[in-house]
């Protein structure tokens, strides 16, 4: 623990108490609880000293993953010994009596339909427990088959006597720039569990039997994201929201009145003119793909980290789908297209409400502004999310988000996304160093 947070803990009248230099098993736990207590205690009311100090905390599993702890400078490149597919595990975890693994098929509707139930009744909610993503069939489609994608990378459990599907975690395969350097990665999403088997270590043996599968393709990096803070993240980014149905996002308690604001003055605030700014902006079609993920590829590899797209990953990322993504290109009378702005569709359930059961959220996905304004693109897409009837549009504080966050009136959100790489080290990026958004 730091000096700075030892301070803090002792003014508080906190003792604090450091592990031994080598406890034995008792002792690990024992002191571990008071240390962590501190720390939670710290991360409650200081949140910067303590995000640091929590690198210290004691993390039965990710202490034992090729992941960054504590402050030790590391070379840039994979964390763990080189490893080859003949020392893979070549059986499965073992899982508690019971339960069983089973390999997603999202391409068979009722499999489909038990990983969206999955989710929509226990996948990731806000602090308060009042939203709830709701990622729909079409958009875990999209999602899962990725160009390439392999089917056993999308690994369920299923208890035994009945065959549901109680817990998931997916991987698709990315080619992650890091710091310069093109990395085979898996990209990890959908880490879910049964609320009632919530706290039972099941989360680790997931993680180690998608590793498993990933390794046996001879792959042994992965990218993923997580509102919560693990060892140890490569950057930080923050939701903003621009409020867009501003009636409605009072009433489920999405936004709140300041201490001066009237509902009609919040209303006047947040209107949009129903005006689109750049001229002959159109929603992109299966011909601007080439010239899409040329510009896309040039934009984002300006960024130390971010995701290459080839022209069959843009189409299937980029080209419009009902419901799912929106994306729209500028072209000049020379036939060239020269600007581009998309967003996906993740509607949250709002939990316990009697008016309302959803809440339509447009996400900032990829957006590259060459001959208007970052600004004036994003405006242009504030206009298209209300004419699908969206409620919000959030955006992450990455790549040149900045540029329109304030013009644009998006308010800072409460929680932060971390961003994390599984096997490989590169020192922590700043947000406007981060080129990737993961869905
Ligand atoms: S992020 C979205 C995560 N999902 C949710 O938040 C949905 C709602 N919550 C749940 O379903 C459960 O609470 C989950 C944990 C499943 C999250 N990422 O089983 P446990 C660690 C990684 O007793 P549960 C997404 O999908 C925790 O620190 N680890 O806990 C990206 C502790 O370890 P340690 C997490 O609450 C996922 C252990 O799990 C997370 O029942 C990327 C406790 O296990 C988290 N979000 O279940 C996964 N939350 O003791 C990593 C908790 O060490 C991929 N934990 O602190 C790594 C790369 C793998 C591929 C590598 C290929 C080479």
């Amino acid at each position: 623990m730091n000096e700075e947070a030892k301070e803090v803990l002792e003014k508080l009248g906190l003792k604090v108490e450091e592990p031994d230099a080598q406890p034995g098993i008792e002792e690990v736990t024992q002191e571990k609880s008071k240390h962590q207590e501190s720390i939670e205690l710290l991360t409650a009311m200081y949140g910067d000293i303590a995000m640091r100090e929590s690198d210290q905390k004691i993390h039965k599993f990710w202490d034992t993953q090729p992941v960054p702890k504590g402050e030790v400078e590391k070379n840039v490149g994979p964390l763990d010994e080189v490893k080859t597919v003949a020392e893979v595990r070549q059986e499965p975890y073992g899982l508690p009596a019971g339960f069983q693994w089973s390999t997603l098929n999202i391409d068979d509707t009722n499999e489909l339909t038990e990983v969206y139930n999955l989710l929509n009744e226990n996948y990731v909610e806000d602090y308060d427990a009042c939203f709830r993503f709701d990622y729909s069939r079409e958009f875990l489609k999209w999602a899962l088959q990725a160009p390439g994608f392999y089917q056993n990378w999308h690994v369920g459990i299923r208890q035994s006597s009945n065959n549901k599907l109680l817990a998931m975690i997916t991987g698709i395969p990315a080619k992650v720039h890091a710091r310069g350097n093109l990395v085979k990665m898996a990209e990890i999403n959908f880490l879910c569990i049964h609320k009632k088997l919530r706290s039972k270590r099941l989360a680790p043996v997931l993680i180690k039997e998608v590793t498993r599968r990933v390794n046996l393709l001879d792959q042994w990096s992965a990218v993923y994201t997580a509102g919560v803070y693990l060892p140890k993240p490569v950057g930080k980014c923050r939701y903003y929201h621009r409020t867009l149905n501003a009636k409605k996002l009072i009433d489920i308690g999405f936004s709140a009145l300041g201490p001066r604001m009237t509902l009609p003055r919040y209303i006047r605030l947040y209107k949009v003119e129903d005006t689109i700014k750049v001229p002959g902006i159109r929603p992109m079609e299966a011909k601007d793909v080439p010239q899409v993920q040329a510009m896309l590829v040039k934009y984002l590899s300006r960024f130390t980290m971010w995701i290459e797209f080839d022209q069959h990953e843009a189409a299937h990322w980029l080209l419009p789908r009902d419901n799912v993504v929106y994306s729209y290109v500028v072209e000049s009378s020379e036939g060239i297209v020269t600007d581009f702005v998309s967003f996906y569709n993740l509607p949250s359930t709002v939990i316990d409400n009697p008016k309302y059961s959803h809440v339509k959220a447009a996400y900032s996905f990829y957006n590259v502004a060459t001959t208007v304004p970052l600004v004036t693109l994003m405006q242009d897409a504030l206009v298209f999310a209300i004419r699908e009837d969206f409620d919000v549009f959030n955006c992450l504080d990455l790549m040149e988000n900045d540029k329109f966050i304030e013009p644009l009136k998006f308010g800072k959100g409460d929680g932060d996304l971390h961003y994390y790489f599984y096997n490989y080290f590169i020192p922590e990026c700043t947000e406007r160093e981060v080129g990737i958004v993961l869905l």
